[in-house]
């Protein structure tokens, strides 16, 4: 029916019975929560986590000790939340990135962590980004050094979602074991370490917490080491595969959003006496959103459903997803917008909202052309 939700990808073979329930639990939960007010980003992300904890949503962002992450479980979430909601996704995405290497290579003491950030009693943040590094991880230059009983942490981190709201950071910083990609460690930062300041807030065109970090002469225990020393670059990307497969499913929500709004909108808009659905003109582009939308929903549950599958590396789907269904949506969100003529752009309407939500998405975890790189290196066997 014109305006609905179109669901029947879940009853492709990528899911189980449990991940049809959940996506119809928390359709429900989210026709009650959302959206929010996005007036003051800071107090509706602290309210959402808190929100999204209460009601258990949470708790698939962190694997406790013999769990596993499920993919296409933060897949359908993001997708979902996204729909109603960009900021709830935000809320929501940023617990699993934060703590994701927790999730895959954190110590016991160190999953403690995830009690609070699986519960919202906790926000988390995911600080890789630098001023001069942000394609190209290798070049990290903020610095840890061996110091007695532990780390000292000196450098900046920028762009980083929850910065300034966040209560536990994982950092990626320069231990020194090789030069470039071989010499990066993982740390595990609380907010309240001295040294550790907020320089800048930053705005962007769809606001969510994001600011610049300075660390002087941060000095971290020996326990705030995740995984090897040397092994951040790999930790990272390891982080990254996990997740880039949800940015993907993020933009599907977003996308097929737009597609609900243009269909509400070519059905009731009418021109020279008939709906403008009746043009075939707007017949062929609405086939075009829904087509690029089903593959987008294939490449980003392919992905999701072969890591859970137990692959150990999905580098080359992760990134497939990421890249088509982020730039899809756009396409998707674009011709939406087109659709609604001078309503389209205004403030206040939806699509207008999601034309500058979509548009970070192309760039955060890897921009566009990042995972073309990693497609192709995938080929040539680089
Ligand atoms: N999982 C595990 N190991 C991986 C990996 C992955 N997904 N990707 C790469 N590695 C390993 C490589 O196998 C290589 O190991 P060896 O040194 O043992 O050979 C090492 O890591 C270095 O890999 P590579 O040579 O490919 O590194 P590059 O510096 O060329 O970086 C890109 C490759 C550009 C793909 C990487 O830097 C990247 O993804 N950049 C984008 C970062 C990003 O998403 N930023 C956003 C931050 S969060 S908003």
């Amino acid at each position: 029916m014109a305006g609905s939700v179109d669901r029947s990808f879940l009853d492709w073979p990528f899911f189980e019975p449990h991940h049809r329930d959940l996506a119809a639990r928390l359709e429900d939960w989210c026709a009650t929560h959302l959206p929010v007010a996005h007036d003051d980003v800071d107090a509706a992300c602290k309210a959402l986590v808190a929100q999204l904890g209460a009601g258990g949503w949470l708790r698939h962002t962190g694997a406790a000790e013999g769990e596993r992450l499920d993919v296409r479980t933060l897949c359908l979430i993001r997708e979902t939340l996204a729909h109603h909601d960009a900021l709830a996704d935000f809320a929501f995405a940023m617990q699993g990135l934060g703590m994701g290497a927790v999730s895959l290579f954190g110590t016991a003491d160190q999953r403690a962590w995830l009690d609070r950030t699986r519960t919202g009693t906790a926000i988390a943040a995911f600080a890789l980004t630098e001023p001069g590094s942000g394609s190209d991880v290798a070049a990290t230059a903020t610095i840890a050094e061996r110091v007695q009983g532990g780390w000292r942490l000196n450098g900046s981190k920028t762009y980083i979602s929850n910065g300034g709201i966040a209560d536990i950071h994982v950092i990626f910083a320069r231990t020194g074991e090789a030069p470039g990609a071989r010499g990066l460690s993982a740390f595990l930062m609380p907010a309240d370490v001295p040294g550790l300041s907020v320089v800048e807030r930053i705005e962007v065109m769809a606001p969510h917490p994001l600011a610049t970090l300075h660390l002087s002469d941060v000095d971290l225990p020996d326990e705030a080491l995740i995984g090897r020393p040397g092994e951040g670059f790999k930790l990272a990307m390891s982080v990254l595969d996990v997740f880039r497969p949800t940015v993907g499913a993020a933009a599907l929500g977003l996308g097929r959003r737009a597609l609900q709004e243009a269909l509400s909108r070519v059905t009731s808009r009418r021109i020279q006496g008939e709906a403008l659905s009746a043009l075939q003109m707007v017949q062929g582009h609405l086939a075009d959103m829904a087509l690029k939308l089903d593959a987008a929903a294939l490449l980003v549950y392919r992905a999701a459903w072969a890591k859970d599958q137990g692959a150990a590396r999905i580098s080359r789907e992760a990134a497939m997803a990421k890249l088509y269904a982020t730039e899809a949506a756009q396409e998707v969100i674009d011709m939406a917008v087109q659709l609604h003529g001078g309503d389209g752009v205004r403030h206040g309407v939806k699509v207008e909202e999601l034309y500058r939500e979509i548009r970070a998405l192309r760039i955060y975890e890897g921009a566009s052309d990042v995972q073309r790189v990693v497609i192709a290196r995938s080929l040539l066997g680089a």
